[in-house]
């Protein structure tokens, strides 16, 4: 049997430098998958079916179908694609953005892919879907399971949806760690990829960069080489582990540390995310959950900032608040 037609599943894949635990794989009629949802913790589900209408999508299909609109695509030297806020730039001095951001056609797209060769630039187009697509497409799209995903977002109380980002990456390409501020049922639609979760009661491990940097919102440690000189807390970081496959959706609470890595899958992965703002507070009950209180913390560190007008003036600021006094 040749490499690549192994199940990814079932790869030598590389341990991580602490440990995990696997992610439960469970089918929507087992009640334990709703009460995980319900209760903030992730899983894969296997039967879905949300995207079933979409798993005949691939590079040629959606090259033909997708239309001729902009897409935006994502440019690494390395095999990082560490997402950054443009408009924080101006807070951090000689600040540079560690991946490029061009628009171009599908088409263009395609033809960068297949030209890529190992050691050069590797892609990552991440656009959100909308309607310049092709008929089949929308057709493809509104085939979703648009039933139990509403429902999902009614009984857990989920805000709106906000929007469906198509990813389309190469073997290799990793997302670091970071957490989103909404919730997400992630979709694999083609290919395979590796995630790794960490709690949010896990915070002081993972040294996120300050909330007016570039850089907000991401872990500061690399999970592939952590540098526990630098990091120590991180020893104490304990993951969740999980290889999604075509047509299995992973539950990304909000506020939960991921990592993100495309497997060998023929050369490129196809997700779509389901993104929901998170749902209106209800009574506040004590203790408040690690999410309350990383949501709280995300507020004061805004203020302050504000306040003081100047990111230079926040580490001493920040420092002689606590030092000696809470540490
Ligand atoms: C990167 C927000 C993921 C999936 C991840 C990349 C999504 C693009 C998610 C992947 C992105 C950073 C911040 C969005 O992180 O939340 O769905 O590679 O699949
Ligand atoms: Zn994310």
């Amino acid at each position: 049997m040749t490499e690549k037609s192994k199940d990814p599943r079932s790869f030598d894949l590389k341990q991580y430098s602490f440990p995990t635990e696997q992610i439960p794989r469970l089918s929507i009629n087992d009640p334990e998958a709703d009460r995980r949802i319900s209760k903030a913790l992730p899983v894969v589900l296997t039967d879905t079916n949300l995207v079933t209408s979409a798993l005949h999508w691939d590079l040629d299909y959606l090259s033909k179908n997708i239309g001729d609109g902009e897409f935006v695509v994502h440019i690494s030297k390395n095999k990082n694609f560490q997402y950054c806020d443009d408009k924080k730039s101006v807070n951090v001095k000689d600040f540079r953005m560690p991946t490029e951001k061009q628009d171009m056609k599908f088409s263009e797209f395609v033809e960068k892919l297949h030209s890529a060769k190992p050691g050069e630039d590797r892609l990552y187009l991440q656009q959100i879907l909308h309607d310049t697509v092709g008929k089949r497409v929308i057709s493809d799209f509104l085939g979703f399971n648009w039933h139990w995903v509403t429902r999902q977002q009614k009984t857990n109380n989920f805000g709106e949806m906000t929007s469906n980002l198509l990813l389309i990456g190469m073997e290799g390409n990793v997302t670091p760690g970071h957490y989103d501020e909404q919730e997400n049922f992630f979709s694999q639609v083609r290919g395979y990829k590796r995630f790794v979760l960490f709690p949010p009661s896990q915070f002081a491990c993972m040294y996120p960069y300050p909330i007016y940097h570039p850089c907000d919102r991401q872990s500061q440690v690399d999970f592939d080489n952590p540098d526990f000189t630098q990091f120590p807390k991180f020893k104490e970081a304990c993951g969740m582990e999980a290889v999604v496959g075509p047509g299995d959706v992973l539950y990304i609470p909000m506020y939960w540390w991921h990592h993100v890595q495309s497997l060998p899958s023929h050369g490129y992965t196809i997700s779509v995310t389901f993104w929901y703002k998170a749902g209106q507070a209800e009574k506040i009950e004590y203790p408040l959950k690690p999410q309350q209180k990383v949501a709280m913390m995300r507020n004061i560190e805004k203020m302050i900032h504000q306040a003081l007008n100047n990111p230079s003036e926040m580490p001493e600021f920040m420092s002689s608040m606590t030092l000696g006094r809470y540490t």
